[in-house]
């Protein structure tokens, strides 16, 4: 089944009771049991919820996975997937990331005995330099939050199997429809399905898939054991979002190239950070990875003055945290989404005061252009 048929149609099967088309919401917090130890395989919503596991279905089909799990939100999935690891081990993290991931990491998990090296992983040399004996995870993020590096999957997959380490991959940025990292040898695959997934700025929400059973085992257990679980309605509206997730992915990738290139031949515009753009310095690496390049833009515009005054005079595009809306937004990374990453790291990846990211929505890209420009002459 190709990926736009499976996204409306697995685990969006007929209600059996009434026929209802659309996947009821099943706001409960407990089902009624016949007799002790006779129920009808729904116990308790912490552990099964049948609109959750309905999303749950759709989303590992859509990944190309074994199974996938829901959580309250993409930081709560990111820490569902470090819980598998152990006090002792190490994680080779890539240091071009989201800026929360990041805080997950040096803040809280250190704190129960992991260790982490965060590299470049643009050259893969790097990665083979950072590993250890205990090494028992490589996590990346590609393209990246808010740089749009790219990392090549299928040469990390190549040394996560030599060392006997999983492999994860916070897809959050490119979205199922243009990358499936299972597919080029990751193990497990991290969303902020408050983003793309989600895509319409109304929820927060995170997913994790998987190829592995065992993976998958210890996944459900750590869902059930921690609790970091979503709401049912969070999970309806995601199913909701999955139906259109390439019709707008589509219209995202396309409007965010148009404006990328005309970014680009702007005399107020250092620099445009987008994978789609032949001068991206990775753009071929993207091309055999990815099969579009997504929504977000990074530009840098020289000054922190520069970026007040674009952000200021933006009329379309929103200054606000999150991405992946079908309304665009625009967003100051040093001050909102980076703000915990320690500023000579800040500095060393590029993420200057001068650096706004474009979250390009599916308006008519000709009235997002105009904002634009107009917000850059003033
Ligand atoms: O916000 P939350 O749903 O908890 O997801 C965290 C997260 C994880 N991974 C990536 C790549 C992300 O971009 C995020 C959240 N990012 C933003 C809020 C942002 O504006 O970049």
């Amino acid at each position: 089944m190709k990926f736009s048929t499976a996204a409306i149609h697995v685990g969006q099967e007929p209600d059996e009771l009434t026929g209802a088309v659309t996947v009821p919401l099943y706001q409960t917090s407990t089902y009624a049991q016949e007799e002790i130890g006779k129920h009808k395989g729904w116990e308790y919503a912490r552990t099964q919820n049948p609109t959750r596991s309905r999303w749950e279905t759709c989303l590992a089909e859509m990944e190309g996975g074994l199974a996938a799990f829901a959580f309250g939100s993409g930081s709560a999935a990111v820490d569902a997937v470090m819980r598998l690891l152990n006090a002792g081990d190490h994680v080779i993290m890539a240091e071009d990331m989201y800026g929360g991931t990041y805080r997950l990491a040096s803040k809280v998990l250190t704190r129960f005995g992991l260790t982490f090296s965060y590299v470049d992983m643009r050259n893969l040399d790097n990665i083979r330099a950072a590993v250890q004996p205990n090494t028992k995870m490589i996590y990346t993020e590609t393209p990246t939050n808010p740089m749009m590096t790219i990392t090549d999957l299928r040469g990390v997959a190549a040394i996560s199997q030599e060392i006997g380490a999983v492999m994860v991959v916070d897809n959050t940025f490119a979205s199922p429809y243009f990358q499936r990292p299972l597919q080029l040898g990751a193990d497990i695959v991290v969303h902020s399905a408050t983003k793309y997934l989600g895509g319409h700025s109304d929820l927060v929400h995170g997913i994790v898939a998987t190829r592995h059973q065992h993976l998958a085992d210890d996944l459900t257990f750590l869902q059930n054991a921690v609790g970091a679980v979503p709401g049912p309605l969070e999970c309806w509206l995601c199913l909701r979002s999955a139906k259109t997730l390439h019709v707008r992915m589509d219209r995202h990738a396309a409007n965010a190239q148009r404006i990328a290139e005309w970014l680009e031949q702007h005399p107020s515009v250092n620099a445009v950070h987008y994978p789609g753009l032949p001068s991206h310095p990775q753009h071929d690496l993207a091309k055999s990875q990815m099969s579009g390049f997504s929504g977000m833009i990074s530009v840098e515009l020289g000054s922190l003055a520069k970026a007040v005054q674009v952000t200021k005079n933006l009329k379309l595009f929103c200054l606000a945290e999150s991405l992946g809306g079908v309304e665009s937004l625009v967003c100051h990374p040093v001050s909102m989404t980076h703000g915990s990453v320690p500023v000579e790291q800040r500095e060393k990846l590029g993420i200057t005061e001068g650096l706004i990211r474009l979250s390009v929505g599916i308006e008519d890209v000709e009235d997002l252009i105009e904002d634009l420009a107009n917000a850059l002459m003033h």
